[in-house]
């Protein structure tokens, strides 16, 4: 991609309404642009990173076993009543009415819906275990929405259900999950430490909250020191170990019960990025979803609910990943890897070699940011730093004579000069 023809609003200075850096640096970079409050358009930049961390998600469901559906995002008021949540859940759920008077909802979760699906297909234990998922938009009328994607009231989120004849089924759909949303954070390069947790709207008697540690985190959690020696994505990693860890967010912290010795408790606030529960029964019996079980009697199917806040683990992993000049990309999410600069765009040899490497890297199936624009070495540096692309690649004049472009890793910030021929190979594999 051309940057002088690339649709990249950049922001000088952070908007005074942004709090947090994740906002403002999401805003400054041309990422997204509020509409109204909590609710957000997706410009290139931001889109792209967005369709790249729901990739890895969607991977990783696929490797777990699930299987990809998608559910419309309005729904029926009447499933809510079955359930019994249509009171409960209260405001946040933006209710309307259709052209029929049909009362109507946008969908803050899914359980109703695929219990619906659910007990109109499956009649047999023989067709269990089923896990199935979507990543799909979400509204909730949150009452205050903030921090830009982290708490948005429309959100991007990967809900799936799983289905499971017995309470020994369903433990095994849940630790599944546990283990396949370690890995899914993993490869975004971030470590989310589980925690117990309340279940609240969603309901059942199991439940942990994935959360990323940063200062900026909306949850106070407590956890045991173990935690920052574990291999958090071993493959031998013992699930009923690391669950008898110590690690509780603040609702469900009680100082008196922690088995952690003082020294040993940490104490921080967190970022929650994933959520799973185990709600047996809830839905499948207030909803008649039930199969014929191995000896022909109706038994009501187990049931649990595992979400993945897409939308906000862009905000996270800018958390996460930044410094004073910008954003800093790990690569499984970088919009593109490298950034390409031509810090003499008057000048014909340099325009020709950038622009050869520029088709030859694309070629490779690299992604590419060529800044060709008519811009000061000093604008085109700070550009490149904000939007954060893991490596840059400058190729200027005085280099060109010596035969040797620079190429610039982000996070460390250490250059290296190198042949055109060298630099190319190096990314292109
Ligand atoms: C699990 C899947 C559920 O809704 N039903 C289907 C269950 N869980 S949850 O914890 O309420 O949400 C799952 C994840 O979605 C993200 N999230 C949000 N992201 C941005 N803005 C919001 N307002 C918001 N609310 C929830 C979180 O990452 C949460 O873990």
């Amino acid at each position: 991609m051309r940057l002088s023809r690339y649709f990249l609003p950049l922001l000088k200075e952070s908007p005074a309404d942004a709090q947090i850096v994740s906002h403002q640096l999401m805003l400054r970079a041309g990422m997204i642009r509020q509409s109204s409050a909590g609710i957000y358009s997706w410009l290139p930049l931001g889109f792209a990173v967005l369709k790249r961390v729901e990739q890895i998600v969607r991977e990783e469901m696929d490797a777990a076993g699930c299987q990809e559906i998608l559910m419309p995002g309005v729904q029926p008021a009447e499933l809510w009543q079955e359930s019994g949540r249509y009171e409960a859940y209260g405001r946040e759920m933006l209710r309307f009415d259709d052209r029929h008077e049909r009362p109507m909802l946008l969908g803050p979760t899914h359980e109703e819906l695929i219990t619906d699906i659910f007990r109109r297909c499956i009649r047999s234990y023989r067709d269990l275990p089923q896990n199935l998922y979507q990543i799909q938009w979400k509204f909730r009328d949150e009452i205050r929405p903030r921090f830009g994607v982290m708490r948005g009231r429309e959100f991007l989120m990967k809900d799936n259900y799983s289905f499971d004849l017995d309470l020994k089924g369903a433990k095994r759909s849940y630790d599944n999950m546990f283990r396949a949303y370690l890995k899914t954070f993993k490869r975004m390069g971030l470590t989310a430490i589980p925690m117990r947790a309340d279940s609240g709207a969603i309901g059942g008697d199991m439940s942990h909250e994935f959360q990323i540690l940063a200062s900026t985190g909306e949850s106070e959690v407590f956890f045991d020191a173990a935690f920052e020696e574990i291999d958090l994505t071993a493959d031998d990693l013992d699930i009923e170990e690391l669950k008898a860890l110590y690690a509780a967010t603040d609702d469900e912290h009680d100082a008196k019960a922690v088995p952690v010795a003082a020294e040993r408790l940490r104490h921080g606030r967190g970022i929650e990025v994933g959520h799973i529960f185990y709600f047996g029964t809830k839905y499948s019996k207030a909803m008649g979803a039930t199969v014929a079980g191995p000896d022909g009697d109706d038994v009501p199917v187990e049931m649990g609910s595992y979400g993945i806040g897409v939308s906000r683990l862009v905000g996270a992993l800018i958390e996460a990943n930044h410094d004073e000049k910008g954003i800093i990309w790990p690569e499984p999410v970088a919009p593109f890897t490298l950034g390409l600069i031509n810090l003499r765009a008057s000048d014909q040899p340099c325009t020709d070699l950038t622009g050869d490497l520029y088709a030859r890297l694309e070629n490779a199936g690299v992604t590419v940011l060529y800044d060709d624009r008519d811009e000061s070495p000093g604008v085109k540096f700070a550009t490149m730093e904000l939007i954060g692309l893991p490596f840059q690649v400058i190729v200027g004049p005085r280099g060109l004579k010596a035969g040797v472009v620079e190429v610039k890793d982000r996070r460390t910030g250490a250059t290296e000069e190198l042949s055109p021929e060298a630099a190319l190979n190096r990314f292109a594999h």
